[in-house]
């Protein structure tokens, strides 16, 4: 029934204890690796993923096929029954490396041994941050603002655990040994902890309410839609087919986020209007968060999110391109030679104490340019999220930090850089940057909105409703069922 030379197909088999498309029913000895592994995902799942969800039934989106509108297919499913798998879209078996120093030879389908370190770097790190995520969101079940959030935040996080699948799907099979243990360590480093933490630093900070929860996804989750656009051009076929079916997905964790922040200030701007009022500790004292404090969390996650982009310029980020590991965001529609060996880009850096431009060679740059075309879709969202005050007649704008403000990578690490990109002196970062980050207090106070709304169609005081319901269905529909 396989309809693909290498076994995959359209369908995704659920008839197998590991659903799959990719025929693992007769690749026994890697049957028999992940067969292995499944329990202990399942046991970090249990005493690391959604807290308290075993008897609950979610009304779920669940993959049956990687064509089109296969991945759409809904319906309640209890949670610890959920069915993760490995999906890859079929191969093209004309696919071509389009970049770099192979560029025109045959896409591979096994991991040349000279890019095989690098390449099992970059997949770890990948399937790193997606545990990470769960971990970091274990337990906002308990404060969640409505049934509606309650099973996006659910579907979010199954759809991570099978993004860490997708990646150990990889190491399993490409990686001999050395990949089964990765795929080991995938499950044991912990988000936050001093000693074992997870790799990226992101991906180590706490999401503590729903306040972070939308911002994260938002903007750490878009950084996954960057990277992993750039490994779905990789000349390593298997990774750009898996990366590929795991973007179809990334896009409705990023609608949770965008949408979920343009519902706090809807209500924020409606409270002020009703209200007649714009001090923030009166906006606050209307049970609704002030948009001083959302400007405020903004600065702190896109931050931390554009630290992941790596250093502006990177040896590691060139090698990446030449060896045809990991692409330009949309390199096959860029219409360049795509070898960059002449080419150069312009970074702002610090340099004798001021902020300056410089051109530096291209290759170098990868980064820092997977990092601007990251910051143009972010400022598209908050053009989105500014015509909510906006309507409201509300003179109040929501802006995107300098690049250099409060970063811990790359060539701003270590200066003192305030949003509107003023190079400051330790004293004047110091007595200023409270009001830059949210604080202790902030975290306390949006704490303190956070209760457990679970009455269908009901939702907390500080987020508006959402505009339509999952799959058309009412807003009102049981999204979630406690039995
Ligand atoms: N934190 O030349 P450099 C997602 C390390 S999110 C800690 O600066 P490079 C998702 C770096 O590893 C997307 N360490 O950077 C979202 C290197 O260490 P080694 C995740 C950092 O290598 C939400 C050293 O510094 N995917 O999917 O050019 C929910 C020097 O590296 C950080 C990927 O990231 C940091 N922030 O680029 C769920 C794609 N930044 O190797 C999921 C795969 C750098 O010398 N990863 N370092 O020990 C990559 O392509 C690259 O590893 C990076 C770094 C872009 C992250």
């Amino acid at each position: 029934m396989a309809d693909q030379p290498d076994g995959t197909q359209q369908a995704i088999d659920y008839s197998q204890h590991i659903p799959n498309n990719v025929d693992l029913a007769n690749d026994r000895t890697l049957q028999r690796a992940l067969e292995r592994w499944q329990p202990a995902f399942l046991n970090w799942w249990d005493e690391t993923g959604p807290a308290n969800t075993n008897n609950l039934q979610v009304y779920l989106r669940t993959a049956v096929s990687v064509d089109r509108d296969g991945w759409a297919n809904f319906g309640y499913v209890r949670m610890p029954e959920y069915r993760w798998g490995i999906f890859l879209t079929p191969r093209d078996e004309n696919r071509k490396i389009h970049f770099g120093d192979h560029k025109n030879e045959q896409a591979w389908q096994d991991v040349p041994g000279e890019y095989r370190s690098p390449l099992r770097r970059i997949i770890v790190t990948q399937g790193d941050t997606e545990p990470a995520s769960v971990e970091q969101q274990r337990l906002l079940g308990a404060t969640c603002p409505s049934l509606y959030d309650l099973r996006n935040l659910f579907q979010v996080n199954v759809e991570e655990g099978r993004h860490l699948w997708a990646m150990v799907y990889l190491l399993h099979r490409y990686f001999g040994r050395d990949g089964r243990e990765e795929a080991e360590a995938l499950l044991q480093r912990r988000s936050g902890d001093a000693n074992n933490p997870r790799i990226l630093t992101a991906f180590n900070e706490r999401t503590s309410h729903w306040l972070a929860y939308y911002m994260f996804t938002f903007f750490t989750d878009r950084d996954g839609k960057f990277q992993l656009a750039a490994l779905a051009e990789s000349a390593f076929d298997p990774l750009a087919r898996t990366t590929k079916f795991m973007l179809t997905e990334e896009a409705h964790h990023m609608f949770v986020g965008e949408s979920g922040v343009a519902r706090v200030l809807q209500r924020t701007c409606e409270i002020m209007r009703e209200q007649n009022m714009t001090d923030p500790s009166q906006v606050r004292a209307q049970g609704v968060i002030d948009l001083e404090t959302l400007q405020r969390f903004v600065n702190f996650h896109c931050s931390v999110t554009l630290d992941l982009f790596g250093s502006e310029v990177s040896s590691n980020a060139a090698s990446f391109y030449t060896g045809g590991l990991k692409g330009r965001y949309g390199e096959t529609n860029i219409t360049d030679n795509h070898a960059l060996s002449n080419d150069s880009y312009a970074i702002q850096e610090i340099s004798d104490g001021a902020m300056v431009n410089r051109q530096v060679p291209a290759l170098t740059a990868l980064n820092a340019r997977l990092r601007d075309d990251y910051i143009r879709e972010i400022q598209a969202g908050l053009d989105r999220w500014n015509r909510i005050p906006e309507r409201f007649g509300i003179p109040f704008r929501l802006t995107l930090p300098h690049v250099g403000f409060h970063r811990k990578i790359g060539s701003f690490a270590g200066h003192f850089i305030s949003p509107d990109g003023r190079l400051l002196s330790r004293e004047d970062w110091e007595s200023q940057s409270a009001g830059w980050l949210p604080s202790d207090r902030d975290h306390e106070f949006v704490g303190s909105l956070m209760g457990r709304v679970v009455e269908p169609g009901k939702f907390a005081n500080w987020i508006a409703p959402p505009v339509r319901g999952i799959n058309n269905l009412p807003i009102e529909f049981e999204y979630v069922r406690f039995n």
